[in-house]
């Protein structure tokens, strides 16, 4: 398993259809600092996705940066992405390893204290607490916010990567790593900013100024 920085993952926006418009705001999270992206595309058809997927591959290994696609082993195996981020209805964990192999990151989104404790989230690299906060990106199939309470709860049982998403922007970042969290992950806090390079560095520097590491 590769060293991965979970500090500030950058999860891309899949209402952006445009691909210049995509692209671009994915070069400005990688100039700004982001530690790891995921590929979250949950609308267009596969050859669409298999696209977009190779040329975000080429683009994060310019900077020398993992990425890692939500849900789809097949898109992941097809352009040998780092790894995938799956959900707790999503392809299970044990066969998810066992088609990616012990080289690729694997990570689980957890919306509660029990599915932290699970063995699925205790074998995963990493879990991602989701969500947080409340967040309008995703509307569908999202549980009650844990909140920072929540986060301390599951931090005190698990004692690998912790991620939080949903509603993550630059004033609740210091209060998450704070509580517990090795990192964040955010869509628009950087696909919806102005300048999302700028963004981005803003966002890394209070995590790694909150953060012990
Ligand atoms: N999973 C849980 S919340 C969320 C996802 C993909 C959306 C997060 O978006 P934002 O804009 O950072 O709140
Ligand atoms: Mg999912």
């Amino acid at each position: 398993m590769p060293n991965v920085d979970y500090a500030l993952m950058y999860v891309t926006d899949d209402s952006i259809r445009d691909d210049n418009n995509f692209f671009t705001i994915l070069e400005g999270a990688l100039k700004g600092g982001a530690t790891i992206i995921q590929l979250r595309e949950k609308t267009c058809d596969t050859l669409t996705f298999y696209q977009r997927a190779l040329r975000c591959k080429e683009l994060c290994s310019t900077y020398g940066i993992p990425l890692i696609i939500n849900d789809r082993l097949d898109i992941a195996l097809a352009i040998h992405a780092d790894g995938v981020h799956i959900g707790q209805t999503d392809m299970p964990y044990n066969v998810a390893r066992r088609l990616l192999g012990n080289s690729k990151i694997i990570g689980l989104s957890v919306s509660n204290k029990k599915q932290a404790e699970h063995q699925d989230a205790q074998a995963a690299d990493y879990i991602g607490i989701s969500p947080i906060f409340s967040t309008n990106t995703k509307t569908t199939d999202l549980a009650r916010p844990l909140g920072l309470l929540g986060l301390k709860e599951i931090r005190a049982l698990y004692t690998k990567p912790i991620v939080c998403i949903g509603g993550i922007h630059k004033n609740n970042t210091k209060e998450i790593i704070e509580n517990g969290a090795d990192g964040i992950a955010v869509v628009s806090a950087i696909s919806k900013a102005e300048d999302p390079e700028a963004a981005t560095k803003e966002l890394k520097e209070i995590v790694c100024k909150t953060g012990t590491n």
